[in-house]
């Protein structure tokens, strides 16, 4: 006996991009006069050789190494000050909503009107991101509470990835009938996470939220509500995992109970960046060529390609190994120059605002890749 399971669609997207951007000059600047007053208050521990002299950053460096000339931020004096060089958010009364879901309200009532949908349809959420705010109460309830929505929500979080492994948790709760709407969002304020002190971080990250609407195909078919334009099936979606520390956060519930007292910028964002880089282009072409042979598509065929946005010559080379020719920037979208890495939002911010032009029919696919290390891929064709 074969059983075929029900289509699921992608009905709709939303993009909230915070109101403030930081471009590499300013955040250069910043960062030069924090390294110079570092260093000079710890002249003494330098010339003893028991601490490293830190280094000040380069313009330069940054775009030819990445392609990301600015980012947004919820919060840009406070990563400015150079007696800060981490954002100044306000301490919220447990009254009022929490800075995660409001951004994510904008992003997700941008994905309902694309649906044709209202707030009291929604009946799941599922909020992955890789820096949430607090443990409890989960973020996505909070967000259910905020729409007047029934059902269930629930945190998940596996790093960059969490866009297109939210997705997949998405499809299945459609596909099983734990749910009919589903809205998935990824609010990420990494710059609350990212060491703005040290050159090698602290031009890579940016925030924003990104949210898509989740329903059977054959639900907003017979509905007959929502924009059939921005309707996107979903053929098949694939995930993997494999150990790695090269990207790693410590910030946890047991930081407090050890016994060896760690610097704060050792249990926030690190990562071994060459080694990634090296790592993960492989895995994410190898991820992306089996699950297109095991839908029985051709890369050749595939229109667009929407990927994790970390670094301008990662996609480029991760799209030329799946493609076997360099893409042109129609094929293959890049956000990153001005919104740096948002982490899970990326894919979904290229997916957001460049698909528009595409015809029915056409074939794309939407890839995240990060910390895990995780890959994960979404196979869509538009209605
Ligand atoms: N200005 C000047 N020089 C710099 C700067 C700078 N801003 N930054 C580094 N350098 C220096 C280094 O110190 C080094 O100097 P030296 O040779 O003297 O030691 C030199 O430049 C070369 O450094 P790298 O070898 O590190 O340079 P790369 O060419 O490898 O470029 C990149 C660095 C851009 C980071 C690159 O390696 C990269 O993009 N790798 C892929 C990384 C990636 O995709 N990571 C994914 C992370 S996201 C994720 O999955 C987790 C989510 C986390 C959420 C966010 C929380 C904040």
């Amino acid at each position: 006996m074969s059983f075929t399971f029900p289509s699921v669609s992608i009905t709709g997207t939303g993009l909230f991009t915070p109101p403030e951007s930081i471009s590499n000059s300013e955040l250069c600047a910043s960062l030069t006069a924090s390294v110079e007053k570092w260093n000079a208050e710890h002249a003494d521990e330098i010339a003893a050789g028991t601490l490293v002299e830190r280094s000040a950053p380069d313009e330069e460096f940054i775009v030819k190494a990445s392609g990301i000339e600015s980012r947004y931020v919820m919060e840009k004096s406070g990563v400015l000050d150079p007696d800060r060089m981490r954002p100044r958010l306000e301490t919220r009364s447990e009254d009022q909503l929490g800075i995660q879901a409001e951004m994510a309200l904008p992003a997700i009532r941008d994905a309902l009107a694309q649906a044709g949908r209202a707030d009291t349809d929604v009946d799941a959420v599922i909020v992955g991101c890789s820096n949430l705010q607090r443990a409890y109460p989960a973020v996505a309830v909070e967000i259910q509470d905020a729409l007047g929505a029934e059902g269930w929500g629930y945190d998940m979080n596996v790093a960059c990835s969490s866009a297109t492994f939210s997705m997949q948790a998405a499809v299945d709760a459609l596909r099983n009938g734990s749910a009919k709407c589903v809205v998935v969002v990824n609010p990420e304020i990494t710059s609350g996470h990212n060491n703005f002190e040290l050159r090698d971080f602290h031009f890579i990250f940016g925030d924003a939220c990104t949210a898509l609407v989740l329903e059977r195909t054959d639900d907003a078919e017979a509905d007959g509500v929502g924009d059939r334009a921005h309707r996107w099936e979903v053929l098949g979606t694939k995930l993997a995992t494999q150990f790695s520390n090269n990207i790693r956060n410590d910030f946890g519930f047991l930081n407090s109970s050890e016994v060896d007292d760690r610097e704060p910028h050792e249990v926030i964002f690190r990562q071994n960046g060459q080694m990634v880089f090296r790592e993960v282009c492989p895995l994410v072409v190898a991820h992306i060529t089996d699950h297109l042979e095991s839908l029985e598509l051709d890369a050749t065929g595939v229109r667009r390609f929407w990927l994790h946005q970390a670094n301008l010559k990662m996609n480029q080379l991760i799209a030329k190994g799946v493609l076997g020719r360099v893409p042109d920037e129609n094929e293959a979208p890049v956000i990153l120059n001005e919104y740096a890495n948002t982490s899970s939002a990326g894919s979904v911010i290229a997916f957001h605002k460049h698909r528009a032009d595409l015809d029915a029919g056409d074939l794309g696919v939407i890839c995240s890749f990060g910390a895990g290390y995780s890959v994960g891929s979404v196979i869509v064709r538009k209605a």
